[in-house]
């Protein structure tokens, strides 16, 4: 009940809900589903510090979620408590990180991550399910014993997160699994109806990103493993994601541009059981030491940022340190390009 708690302790209305930067569609979709079923009888207010992704962007104008993007430091004293959901490392707070280390007033923070070493908050407020596929899961549990009225819409949004984190099911577990069957029988659309609703496959540009992804790919082989990066302009998650339903086991798809690099990694469910690889631990968080950057996610979606730079020397960097990674598992590894 932290979110029961949380609300009776408010001396206000105002609640600013915060994401991390590049928020993802269980970021959002958990963010709306706790703004939609609050605005009744609060103010609530969701805030991305930097931008959204273009899937978290096309769910918003679906379902018409309001939310403001952050770009520079902004005061929050205007707001009597803040949720903050899906990161719990200050360094994904981007531009607000420091606003939200101020904050003197409650905090709850919702989500699944591990623990990072810059944890943001002491407070005993935190709600942490590492075991939990998806924030979606989480929120959908702590509202309903909150006793809200969860109007369909909520349920809907919950599915896509719960969809999005487990790469279509991808990886699961049986609460991941009970809680989208009781989405879907709460909700007015049907699966594939949910699923639509966050299609970046719905423009042409995007459909031609990901087609030019695999074009750039360059493939390198590793035992059973197929490893794959590619440099693209946008969409990288889309694209990395993309690549692995293709065959690719471990894909690195990144760019650099206007001042900043991005990396998305997606793991196979293959990568992850025969050689036990997380590429937010073993991989992208080696990767930000080096590169003096930034890094977060799990062990199959795990996302880098840091300064403009060299894209290819940093994808080459992915995927040396994903031989050495292996290459510790078995000594006599060998790794060959495919051209
Ligand atoms: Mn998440």
């Amino acid at each position: 009940m932290k979110l029961h708690s949380f609300l009776s302790s408010l001396k206000g209305k105002n609640i600013a809900i915060i994401v991390h930067s590049g928020a993802d569609i269980d970021a959002i979709s958990s963010a709306a589903a706790l703004y939609f079923s609050l605005n009744k009888k609060f103010n609530p207010k969701i805030i991305v510090p930097g931008h959204a992704s273009t899937a978290a962007r096309i769910l918003a104008k679906n379902l018409q979620i309001p939310f403001q993007t952050a770009v520079s430091p902004q005061n929050l004293e205007e707001f009597n408590g803040i949720i903050i959901v899906d990161l719990n490392s200050s360094d994904m707070l981007g531009v607000l990180s420091r606003n939200v280390l101020d904050f003197k007033k409650p905090i709850l923070l919702i989500d699944h991550h591990k623990k990072s070493n810059q944890f943001l908050i002491k407070s005993s407020l935190a709600l942490i399910k590492e075991n939990a596929i998806s924030s979606a899961e989480i929120v959908l549990e702590e509202l309903k014993e909150s006793k809200l009225n969860l109007a369909p819409k909520i349920y809907s949004l919950l599915a896509c997160g719960i969809i999005a984190d487990s790469s279509d099911f991808a990886s699961g577990s049986k609460e991941c699994f009970s809680a989208i069957a009781e989405c879907l029988r709460h909700s007015t659309l049907s699966f594939s109806q949910i699923k639509e609703l966050f299609d970046i496959r719905e423009e042409i540009s995007e459909k031609i990103a990901l087609i030019k992804s695999a074009q750039r790919a360059k493939i390198f082989g590793v035992g059973e493993l197929v490893i794959v990066t590619t440099e693209i302009g946008a969409f990288e998650a889309g694209s990395a994601t993309f690549l692995v339903k293709a065959g690719a086991d471990i894909v690195f798809a990144g760019n650099s541009e206007k001042g900043e690099m991005r990396i998305s990694a997606r793991a196979s469910s293959f990568a992850l059981s025969s050689a036990g690889i997380d590429l937010a631990k073993d991989i992208l968080s080696k990767l930000a030491e080096k590169l003096k950057g930034s890094s977060g996610g799990h062990s199959a979606a795990a996302a880098f940022n840091g300064k403009e730079g060299n894209i290819n020397q940093a994808l080459e960097e992915c995927v040396a340190l994903t031989f050495e990674f292996l290459k510790k598992k078995n000594p006599k590894a060998e790794i060959k390009e495919y051209s």
